[in-house]
């Protein structure tokens, strides 16, 4: 089974997933193992490993080995540029930055880490990337025009564009570490646009199970954190605090 159709399955199941995002740059390749062993254990559905400041190289790679020692989820790689590759993940979000300015994070990394996608095999999940204010690091970095938060057809007319490009995945970003997460209205006004065929992540700010638990019932089917998972030093304790708020068809 691809890593897609388990993600699709598991949506399906019981309602979201749950996907913890390790940073390589954040911590020791040993430590993102024994984070990623203890993400699994208390129930996280899937590991991506990415950054935006775009590390990659040996740290990559060890952190991706690290991580599939350690635990049987899938690694999904998260890239902010062509060097976020690793030949040992299952997957990629083989993502397009649509509200970006520069062409560079919309379709130049695309194609040059194409040819390395082909020549590793690893899956690549396509998936329409959308950042909505205040965006942090990656919208900086990426060149983005934020979405403003006070208007939900604009990320309603990303995410549509994002679905008729042929993207079955859509991700409302609104930074690593977002003091608020996507406003709950522009989740809902973006899952009723798309519909069921197309999955809807959202991640950023996003820092307990209550939120989780609100994000999914406006409209989520796959919730991403990164900071409150690796802020914590008790990882399983703060990943079924959100599990189990999201996961409403047991
Ligand atoms: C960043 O959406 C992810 O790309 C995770 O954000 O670190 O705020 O959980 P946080």
């Amino acid at each position: 089974m691809s890593v897609e159709e388990r993600l699709d399955e598991i949506v399906k199941a019981t309602g979201a997933a749950f996907l913890v995002l390790l940073d390589p740059e954040a911590q020791e390749p040993m430590v993102a193992g024994k984070m990623a062993e203890d993400a699994a254990a208390a129930g996280a559905d899937g590991i991506m490993v990415g950054g935006s400041t775009g590390v990659g190289g040996g740290v990559l790679d060890e952190t991706v080995q690290s991580v599939k020692r350690s635990c049987s989820l899938p690694v999904i790689l998260f890239p902010s540029n062509v060097g976020g590759l690793s030949k040992y993940a299952d997957a990629v979000f083989f993502m397009s930055l649509l509200n970006s300015r520069d062409p560079n994070y919309i379709t130049t990394n695309q194609a040059l880490g194409a040819l390395i996608v082909k020549r590793y095999g690893i899956e690549p999940i396509p998936m329409a990337y959308i950042l909505i204010e205040p965006g942090g690091t990656v919208g900086w970095v990426g060149d983005a025009r934020l979405i403003p938060r006070d208007r939900p057809q604009l990320a309603v007319a990303y995410a549509l564009a994002g679905k008729y490009l042929g993207m079955r995945y859509l991700y409302l970003e609104a930074g690593s570490g977002a003091e608020r997460h996507v406003p709950l209205e522009m989740i809902t006004s973006v899952k009723e646009a798309i519909g069921r065929d197309c999955k809807l992540i959202v991640g950023g700010g996003i820092r307990d199970g209550e939120s989780a638990g609100k994000i999914v019932e406006a409209g989520a089917d796959i919730i991403v954190t990164g900071t409150a998972v690796e802020e914590r030093r008790d990882v399983r304790e703060k990943v079924k605090e959100i599990t189990e708020r999201i996961k409403t068809k047991k």
